[in-house]
């Protein structure tokens, strides 16, 4: 069942005729159509136009998104919250998120920076430390506002090491916000709005664990403190919009989703047996970079022979020995989107008869459960299809015996702990916070990846089956014809694998 709040968004974003919602969005592109006037022609802190001409062309943000796809979906957020406000009685608004900070693993040495999906969706800004606010303006509705960047200041010393920053004039002219200011500006900026009493649209979550957070917006969002601002949530908002995908982001998907396909090919292609784990996982990373991937979406699972039984199995650094199958999940980002495959083979090239027979049967599954992704149908009712399809699979195999209808779910959960699928995006387990029961809508991406895993210590499933994991998954787009599977340059019927391991 859904809450009666969130099928009230739910309806709302998909009315919501966005370009149109706003007159000021109108005027401010009318009269700037190109965008990007002051580009600065130096270095800034992420690809910009003038030094990536081969990445971004004039207008864009990030590859392919525009400085106008950026501002629109700022404005469904503020016509969302416009709807959520009215209940509230409040006409001042500021909405308020959090890049990520740089974490470091250790001394001096950051990891690899990868920005908060959220912060990244609105407004495109690559730079840590970073706050984008969004604002109403006196005198003026939503969805009317200001956005306003707060971004790292240019320093010499930093940028000797770290690269370059963009800078408020960077910043600014690169995404298009209204205004942007130095970080620390922030403190004073805000004032105005604890002042007044602003309904504050925040994630004051415990979980954040960010400088940003204690140094400027704990103070603002403290009852203790006695702030007038009442303080609600926005991420859920932000993932309502995030789960219905532009054309152009269905674009970048489906590039996501072919890279990875490729990159899965050719590291089948190159299996001999005996094969490293951690053989397999490098050719896969490496496949995916070198056609343009900028680095793999989550850490792949790459799992010989029982270890597949371990869902989350990463550590990848096993020898997989002849006559078994290899289960490797993995998927790559692609500006900002991400793919999410799942295959298995037999790393000798041959499946063995008991290995062909439960790989027939979940690839049966899965095709059924595909077939599903239509408007209407929830994920959470294709998981309740395929416990139904899998309990009957496994009793036709003969690992289930003869069990009373109730059990049936249970008995199959013990062989299939996870889900069918979850929602795909920017990231691998895309919008969370949106329940899997409510119905699929066109433009929406999803995981279908029914499995089936029988550890070798299984001493109730027949001895031939045991040490035998499957999972096969692909990502499918939802229209309103039949689904689209994104990943479907990537074998899975039993004869098209065996073809592609063994033509060398
Ligand atoms: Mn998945």
């Amino acid at each position: 069942m859904i809450p009666q709040t969130i099928r009230s968004i739910s309806s709302a974003v998909k009315n919501l005729k966005i370009p149109g919602c706003a007159n000021c969005l109108y005027k401010r592109f009318s009269i700037m159509p190109s965008g990007q006037k002051n580009l600065p022609t130096r270095y800034l802190g992420q690809p910009s136009p003038f030094t990536h001409p081969h990445l971004l062309k004039t207008g864009e943000v990030t590859p392919r998104l525009t400085q106008t796809e950026y501002a629109l979906r700022r404005h469904k957020l503020l016509s969302l919250i416009q709807k959520e406000a009215e209940t509230l009685g409040s006409s001042d608004h500021a909405i308020i998120l959090l890049s990520h900070p740089t974490y470091y693993m250790t001394n001096d040495i950051p990891f690899p920076f990868h920005q908060n999906t959220n912060f990244l969706y609105l407004c495109g800004f690559q730079e840590p430390d970073s706050i984008l606010l969004l604002h109403s303006i006196p005198g003026m509705s939503l969805p009317s506002h200001k956005a306003v960047l707060f971004v790292p200041r240019r320093n010499q010393n930093r940028e000797l090491w770290d690269g370059p920053r963009s800078g408020v004039d960077g910043a600014v002219a690169l995404t298009g916000v209204d205004e942007a200011y130095n970080t620390e500006d922030f403190r004073q900026y805000v004032q105005k709005f604890k002042d007044e009493g602003y309904t504050l649209w925040y994630d004051n979550e415990p979980s954040v664990h960010s400088t940003l957070h204690s140094d400027y917006l704990q103070p603002l969002v403290d009852i203790k403190t006695k702030s007038k601002n009442t303080v609600k949530p926005v991420q859920t908002l932000v993932q309502y919009l995030r789960l219905i995908k532009s054309d152009t982001e269905i674009e970048l998907m489906k590039m996501a989703a072919k890279i990875t396909s490729e990159a899965l090919n050719s590291t089948m292609f190159s299996t001999k047996a005996p094969v490293d784990e951690s053989y397999l996982y490098a050719k896969f990373d490496f496949e995916c970079r070198a056609r343009g991937a900028d680095l793999l979406a989550y850490p792949p699972v790459v799992a010989g022979g029982n270890r597949c039984n371990t869902l989350h199995y990463v550590k990848n650094n096993q020898l997989i020995k002849e006559g078994e199958l290899v289960l490797l999940d993995g998927g790559c980002e692609y500006s900002g989107y991400v793919s999410d495959v799942t295959r298995v083979w037999p790393v000798n090239g041959r499946f063995t008869e008991p290995q062909s027979e439960l790989y027939q049967a979940i690839l049966d599954i899965q095709k059924a459960c595909l077939s599903l992704c239509t408007p209407g149908i929830s994920l959470e009712n294709i998981y309740g299809f395929m416990l139904n399809l899998l309990g009957q699979k496994l009793k036709d195999l003969g690992v289930l015996q003869e069990i009373c209808q109730n059990d049936v779910f249970k008995a199959v959960r013990k062989y299939c702990p996870h889900h069918v699928g979850h929602y795909l995006g920017m990231d691998v387990h895309d919008t969370p916070d949106i329940s899997r029961s409510i119905a699929l809508q066109p433009g929406m991406v999803v995981t279908i990846e029914p499995g089936i895993y029988i550890p070798e210590h299984d001493t109730l499933a027949p001895p031939r089956f045991r040490g035998i994991g499957i999972r096969i998954e692909d990502d499918v787009l939802v229209t309103d014809e039949a689904p689209v599977i994104l990943s479907a340059d990537c074998p899975k019927e039993l004869s098209e694998l065996e073809k592609v391991l063994n033509c060398h």
